[in-house]
C-alpha cells in the first residue's frame, strides 16, 4: 500500500479483525490491512475465540495454520485461570508442531472437572497460544475462552449405591431389590428421568425371564427433594444359569445432570446349577494350645466364595475360649489339658450347608510342670543324700582320729 496522508492524522489500534482505522482530517478515513504478518510459514490462532463446555466433559481446542504452509513450525500453549481455577479443570501446558506443508488443525484437550454434587455458577478459564517457531506469526484469536456452564439450572440424579448381589431363590418365589435414587438442586421445576436396561458384556440377565424392571421413569414434582425407588423383582426359575448381570442406566436428558457413575449394576446368582459346600477336617493333639487357628484343620470348597462360617465348642467351654467363631480363622486356647470337640458350619449364599466336627487335645506338660516338680524332688533328695553322706564321711573321719589320739 502506497499512499501519502495528509497531517493531522489519527491512528487507532488494532481491530481484533487485523485492520488498522486511520483517519485523515482531508482526505477521509482508511481501513489498513497489516501484512506483516502474512509470511511463507503461515499464521497460527485458534478457530473460536469462545467455547461452551458442560462440567465433566473434554474441551477440544482446535488450533489452525491458515495463509501458506512452508516449513516446520510449532507453537507453545498453556491455560490461564479464571474465574474458574486449579479444581475446575485440569491444567494444560504443552507445544503444538506442524510439519512442512502441513496445513491441519491440531487440538488442545483440557478435561473439565465434575463438581456436580453442589450448586455451582458459571465460569471461564483462557488458553493461551506464545512463541510461535519457525517463521511463522499469531494471528488473532491468540487466546480461547472456555466456559463452563454452571449446574445451577438444573437439577442432578445420582444412584445412591453402584451394585448388589443377589440370589435367585433368597425368599419365597422372588427377591425384590429397591434401588435409591436421589435428586440433587436445583429443585426449582419438575422433573422426569427414564430409566433404562444397558446390555453390557455376556451372560445378560434377561428382562420378564430373569427379572422385571418395574419403574422406567422417575418423577419428582417441583420442590421434590425426595429419594425416589427403581423397583427390581428378580425370577427364581427352574433353569440351570451362569451368574448373570443386568446394567440400569439413567437416560440422558437435556434438562438433568446425571451426577456420579451413570451404571447400577444387579448380579443375579443362579440356585438351580448350585452346589452344596463340602468340608473336612483333622483332630488336633498338642501340649500349648493358645490361639490355634482352626481354618488350617479344615479344608472347605464350594462353587461360591462368599461363604459364612460358624464354629461351635461343643464341651468344657468354660476351661477354653474360642475367637472369632464366624470366620474361618477362628481361633482355639485352652490351658486345660483335656479332648475338646469342636464343629464347623459352612454356608453358602443360597442357605445350602456341610458341617464338620472334630476334637483338639491339650495333653499334660509333662516337662514344665510335673517334669520340672520330678527334677527339684530329685535335686533336693541328691543335694541332701550328698550332705548326709559327708556328714557320715567326717564323722569316720573324726572317730579314726579320736581313736589314733587315743592309743
Ligand atoms: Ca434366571
Ligand atoms: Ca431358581
Ligand atoms: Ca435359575
Ligand atoms: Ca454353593
Amino acid at each position: 500500500m502506497t499512499t501519502s496522508l495528509m497531517v493531522p492524522v489519527g491512528v487507532y489500534p488494532f481491530l481484533p479483525s487485523g485492520l488498522i482505522l486511520i483517519s485523515d482530517i482531508n482526505s477521509g478515513l482508511y481501513v489498513v490491512k497489516d501484512k506483516t504478518k502474512n509470511v511463507a510459514a503461515g499464521q497460527i490462532s485458534f478457530s473460536q475465540m469462545k467455547q461452551n463446555y458442560a462440567e465433566g466433559q473434554t474441551a477440544i481446542i482446535h488450533v489452525q495454520r491458515l495463509l501458506d504452509s512452508t516449513g516446520e513450525i510449532s507453537v507453545e500453549y498453556q491455560t490461564l485461570w479464571g474465574s474458574a481455577t486449579g479444581d475446575d479443570f485440569v491444567a494444560q501446558t504443552g507445544k503444538l508442531t506442524w510439519a512442512d506443508g502441513d496445513n491441519s488443525d491440531k487440538t488442545i484437550s483440557i478435561p473439565i472437572n465434575s463438581d456436580t454434587d453442589t450448586l455451582e455458577f458459571t465460569e471461564q478459564f483462557s488458553v493461551e497460544l506464545f512463541n510461535p517457531q519457525g517463521g511463522a506469526t499469531l494471528q488473532n484469536p491468540g487466546n480461547a475462552w472456555i466456559i463452563i456452564d454452571g449446574n445451577n439450572e438444573v437439577s442432578g440424579v445420582k444412584f445412591g449405591a453402584a451394585s448388589a448381589e443377589l440370589i435367585e431363590n433368597q425368599t419365597s418365589d422372588k427377591t425384590q431389590i429397591l434401588i435409591p435414587v436421589s435428586r440433587l438442586p436445583s429443585y426449582v421445576s419438575g422433573l422426569n428421568v427414564g430409566v433404562s436396561i444397558v446390555q453390557t458384556g455376556d451372560s445378560q440377565a434377561t428382562n420378564n425371564s430373569d427379572f422385571v424392571l418395574h419403574d422406567t421413569m422417575l418423577t419428582w414434582a417441583a420442590d421434590d427433594n425426595s429419594d425416589k425407588t427403581i423397583t427390581v423383582d428378580i425370577i427364581n426359575d427352574d433353569q440351570q444359569e451362569n451368574t448373570e448381570t443386568v446394567t440400569l442406566a439413567f437416560d440422558v436428558g437435556d434438562n438433568y445432570r446425571i451426577v456420579g457413575t451413570n451404571a447400577f449394576t444387579i448380579t443375579i446368582l443362579d440356585d438351580d446349577s448350585n452346589t452344596a459346600p463340602t468340608v473336612t477336617s483333622n483332630n488336633y493333639i498338642g501340649e500349648t494350645i493358645e490361639s490355634l487357628p482352626l481354618g488350617d484343620l479344615v479344608t472347605v470348597s464350594d462353587d461360591q466364595t462368599n461363604l459364612t462360617y460358624q464354629w461351635t465348642l461343643n464341651a468344657n467351654n468354660s476351661n477354653a475360649t474360642l475367637s472369632t467363631a464366624n470366620t474361618l480363622n477362628a481361633k482355639f486356647t485352652t490351658s486345660v489339658a483335656g479332648v475338646y470337640p469342636l464343629t464347623l458350619v459352612v454356608t453358602d449364599p443360597f442357605g445350602e450347608s456341610a458341617t464338620t466336627s472334630f476334637t483338639v487335645e491339650k495333653t499334660e506338660a509333662k516337662k514344665q510342670d510335673k517334669g520340672g516338680f520330678s527334677f527339684n524332688y530329685l535335686t533336693l533328695f541328691l543335694t541332701t543324700a550328698l550332705i548326709f553322706l559327708r556328714r557320715r564321711t567326717d564323722i569316720k573321719k573324726i572317730g579314726k582320729i579320736v581313736q589314733t589320739m587315743s592309743k
